[in-house]
């Protein structure tokens, strides 16, 4: 008899953010005339500085010329992106060997196929409230998933898990906009030692950290190489959302209990040549230019164009009398309704009432109940346009 993967029916039939599509496409249907302000999504708006469209521009002619036609490239990535990638760590003052580092096509593939590699059934520990696609992943590969609540009264950093564990940590952190200091990050990666535990960092939004003092990468952290795997992506940091590119680290230094050194590297390699045939060349181009010294700086001030209207909705939502948190190196605020106002019911006030799309917080858990999570990607003018429109809300 052949069957579907049960653990599918663990997870809640639709995707929290295919959820907010459908629910905001069926609201669209009925108020056709509604001017709809998207700050659900977290999806860049911005176009991309010139010089990364003439590098995508550029590849995609080498493809239209026999002399300069290139087809499959290494599964890992192409080895001029990875030395640039490698580069890009120096100048944190890391030594990330080329060796190191997997090209993807973005990070949430990478950080659901991370999954397979570690045996059914491990601890995944997760943030509560988390980036959805962490709980869901790990659900359908067959992990047990536990919670760290993060919560104001915590300022937002866990307790750490009691058993040995997979331990998912984003920082600037989806939704809560909360950033980890370096203390913190120590605790963590202390915390991974003395436990057997692996820590899986997420830095997708590490280009949002202005304070020189707060690290960016896990690898700042004394040790962090025997223990952690970072996972990181161009969609945010450059815009490429919709062209797909982000990487992987996987040091050869770490060890996973029961393994030698380099094994857990070996396996990553095994299972992205057998099942991915690498990211696209267009795409690789596109990130080669993005990791020039005139690409970041472009890049940069896109990402501080976010970060001014993450001020604006901080600043506007404060006007309103609703707490927020996050925001200030991050481009999601995580905003706290007054008088116990559920999330979902919030996400219907702002929708039907000001026409303004915003997460709602428990849709990334428990502890997400009773906040919405609004996203600091859009045009400016429409940012504005949504602060007014909200302040005009009756709480
Ligand atoms: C909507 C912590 C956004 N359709 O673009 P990627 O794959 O390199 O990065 C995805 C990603 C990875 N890690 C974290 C993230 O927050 C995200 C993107 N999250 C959001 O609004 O929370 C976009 C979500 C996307 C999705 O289905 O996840």
């Amino acid at each position: 008899m052949v069957t579907l993967n049960p653990d599918y029916r663990k997870v809640k039939q639709s995707y929290l953010f295919s959820e907010i599509t459908k629910r905001t496409k069926a609201f669209q249907a009925s108020h056709p005339d509604a001017k709809i302000i998207r700050l659900g999504i977290g999806n860049t708006t911005e176009p991309l500085p010139e010089i990364i469209c003439d590098a995508l521009e550029n590849a995609s002619r080498r493809l239209g010329k026999r002399e300069t036609y290139s087809g499959y490239g290494d599964e890992q990535g192409n080895s001029d992106l990875r030395e640039a990638i490698s580069k890009f760590y120096a100048k944190l003052g890391l030594t990330i060997p080329v060796g190191e580092i997997f090209v993807s096509d973005g990070a949430k593939s990478d950080l659901g196929n991370l999954m397979q590699i570690f045996e059914k059934g491990s601890v995944i520990a997760v943030q509560d409230p988390v980036y959805p696609a962490y709980v869901d992943t790990a659900t359908i590969s067959g992990h047990q998933i536990i919670t760290m609540p993060c919560t104001p009264q915590n300022q937002f950093f866990p307790e750490m898990p009691k058993q040995p564990s997979v331990i998912y940590f984003c920082s600037p952190n989806n939704p809560t906009g909360a950033v980890a200091s370096r203390s913190q990050l120590e605790q963590l990666v202390d915390h991974a030692m003395q436990t057997d535990s692996v820590v899986v960092f997420d830095a997708a939004y590490s280009p949002f950290i202005s304070d020189p003092k707060l690290p960016r990468s896990i690898y700042e952290i004394e040790g962090a190489k025997k223990c952690a795997i970072e996972i990181n992506s161009f969609s945010k940091s450059a815009g490429f959302t919709g062209v797909r590119l982000g990487w992987t680290v996987v040091p050869k230094d770490l060890v996973v209990s029961n393994t030698k050194e380099g094994e857990a590297n070996a396996v990553w390699n095994r299972r992205q040549t057998t099942f991915f045939n690498g990211a696209s060349n267009i795409a690789q181009a596109g990130g080669l230019a993005v990791l020039t010294n005139e690409g970041q700086e472009a890049c940069q001030k896109v990402v501080d164009y976010y970060k001014n209207n993450a001020s604006m909705i901080r600043a506007g939502l404060g006007e309103s009398g609703i707490t927020v948190y996050g925001g200030r190196h991050a481009p999601y605020i995580w905003a706290q309704m007054p008088n116990g106002m559920k999330s979902w019911d919030a996400f219907d006030k702002f929708l039907t009432e000001a026409n303004v799309v915003v997460t709602p917080g428990s849709g990334f858990g428990s502890q997400g109940e009773g906040f919405v999570r609004f996203s600091a990607f859009g045009h400016q003018e429409n940012v504005q346009e949504a602060i007014e429109r909200v302040k005009k809300l009756k709480f």
